[in-house]
């Protein structure tokens, strides 16, 4: 018997780890030894975070919700001694009413298909040998057979694109990184995940850490790099010691370091903790960051694929990105292009959060609507109350109304409804939500975390924050919503990076979508 007990940051925040304490305790009165006996491990996020904390038990395929410590006696005699389930503490479906027994029968689950989420909370992060047993580790075994040209290739085939949040072409990029002579090259993970709300990156550094390692060692085999670094999100301590860990134990085996497995080839992994700001994710803020600067953006006149760390050529790619590699080249890049849609291929994981039933960490390929995540997956919005607005790709996104729910989530048709993909937040809103608020909220968010470089950015976001007070409180004047929009509208035309070229996005979206309700708060100021 094999019990997990999911150790996702949701699953400790609502009691994880004592109850996982409480099947140690009770094995203890049973006479039994963990590990002799039967298996209890910790495993990463389950992505079922509302239903938390979350205990699945094999063979019998049972996964239980909502388990506390005072469950575990029964689970003990029910389920570990006689194979039986616990009815209470199955999942309820509501449109069927009925129970279900296994991950295969809940509805959150059997409308996702999970590629990159596969082993998170099946495997114990902590344990490079369950990586190993569920063919951690093959992709890179198969890409030393590949010349470094043969790999690169293999990944544009693939047709993935970075999940970082622009949808680069990852092959084309390490394509331009590889032809560069030069004696240094780095590949980087970008895990600074600051948007509000998302919480993919943070789960799959936790639950499935030697999945990156795996991409970035392929990679680096690819570009010719000799050093990594992954840049952690410095408020995401369990991944930045799952990953430390992760990275131990690859070394050990000889899967980082000198001659790796025979091959001649020579790479190795740092951890950095991020600077703590949301403009740190921006590719040349985070190398700057690397190298023991402020995090602080530079104007990109020459790539970094070119001219990155340290003035050397270096890949950035995102740790969702990163991640998807191993199973390209061992599954080949045509399995992977026949998923999602022709320009969009493979899956992405999405973070729903917001006023939905079932937040938590989905996966679905490319392509898949709106409304079938927010619906058939997220079980439709809390308390049973009118779906408004869904607010995509994190700050820099934009917010789409229900007359957009048939929208394929991928990079392009996003951007053509008004929002972008981003990282894979979705944030769902109610019909007591106020749209000129939600655009106050993401335009605060962003006035703290400018770095203050570019004017643009730094006095223009400063204006649409005071105009937008002015909205909410009831004292705008006549021709506040215009000025509010041509500001916008500059930011976004003239600043120096992302941050600022994107910030204006909360405010356009809801000014496209719900421009009655700007007009209403400006009247009630005059
Ligand atoms: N990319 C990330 O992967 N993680 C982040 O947290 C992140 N934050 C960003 C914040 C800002 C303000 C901007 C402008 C961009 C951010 N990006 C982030 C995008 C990166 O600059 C870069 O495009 C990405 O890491 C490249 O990886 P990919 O090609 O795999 O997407």
């Amino acid at each position: 018997v094999r019990v997990r007990v999911c150790a996702g940051t949701g699953c400790i925040a609502s009691g994880s780890q004592a109850v996982y304490d409480a099947f140690v305790r009770e094995a203890e009165n049973h006479g039994m030894t963990i590990g002799v006996d039967f298996a209890a491990d910790t495993t990463g996020c389950h992505g079922f975070c509302e239903n938390g904390p979350i205990v699945q038990i094999d063979p019998a395929n049972i996964f239980y919700q909502h388990v506390t410590p005072d469950d575990v006696p029964e689970i003990f005699e029910k389920t570990i001694r006689e194979g039986e389930s616990v009815e209470r503490l199955l999942y309820r479906d509501a449109a069927t009413k009925k129970r279900c027994k296994s991950e295969g029968e809940i509805p959150f689950y059997t409308h996702q298909q999970r590629i990159v989420l596969q082993r998170t909370g099946h495997i114990d992060p902590t344990d490079i040998n369950d990586y190993i047993r569920e063919d951690g580790y093959s992709g890179l075994v198969k890409a030393l057979s590949f010349s470094p040209k043969e790999v690169v290739d293999e990944v544009i085939k693939s047709g993935l694109r970075g999940r970082g949040g622009g949808g680069f072409p990852t092959g084309t990029k390490w394509e331009s990184a590889r032809i560069v002579e030069s004696e240094k090259k780095y590949v980087v993970a970008n895990g600074d995940e600051g948007d509000p709300g998302a919480f993919m990156n943070r789960s799959l550094m936790e639950g499935d850490p030697h999945s990156i390692i795996e991409g970035m060692i392929i990679g680096a085999w690819a570009v010719g790099a000799g050093n990594g670094y992954i840049y952690v999100r410095d408020e995401y301590p369990l991944a930045v010691s799952n990953l430390r860990r992760a990275i131990v134990e690859a070394q050990r085996l000889g899967l980082l370091g000198t001659d790796i497995l025979g091959s001649g080839f020579d790479f190795d992994i740092e951890i950095t903790r991020g600077g703590g700001a949301f403009v740190c994710g921006e590719s040349t803020a985070l190398m700057a960051s690397i190298e023991g600067m402020a995090g602080v953006p530079r104007v990109k006149y020459i790539r970094s694929t070119e001219k990155g760390l340290w003035d050397a050529p270096a890949v950035l790619n995102n740790v969702e990105t990163w991640s998807d590699i191993p199973r390209i080249i061992l599954n080949g890049a045509a399995w992977y292009a026949g998923i999602g849609t022709e320009n969009n291929s493979g899956t992405k994981v999405f973070s729903l959060v917001g006023k939905i039933k079932n937040s938590g960490l989905v996966e679905v390929p490319l392509g898949t609507p709106l409304r079938k995540i927010i619906f058939d997956i997220g079980g439709g919005v809390m308390n049973n109350r009118e779906f408004k607005a869904v607010q995509s790709g994190g700050p820099s996104g934009g917010c789409l109304p229900a007359s957009k729910l048939d929208t394929p989530v991928d990079f392009d048709h996003l951007k053509e409804a008004g929002a972008m993909m981003g990282s894979g937040g979705l944030i769902i809103m109610d019909d007591h939500t106020c749209m000129v608020n939600v655009a106050q909220y993401f335009i605060d968010f962003l006035v703290g975390e400018c770095c203050g470089k570019c004017t643009p950015c730094r006095e223009g976001l400063h204006a649409m924050q005071v105009l937008l007070h002015g909205l909410t409180s009831g004292t705008a004047r006549p021709g506040d919503v215009a000025l509010l929009r041509e500001i916008a509208e500059s930011v976004r035309d003239t600043s120096l990076c992302g941050l600022g070229q994107t910030s204006a996005n909360p405010v356009l979206s809801t000014m496209k979508f719900f421009p009655e309700e700007y007009e209403e708060h400006e009247k009630e100021g005059f």
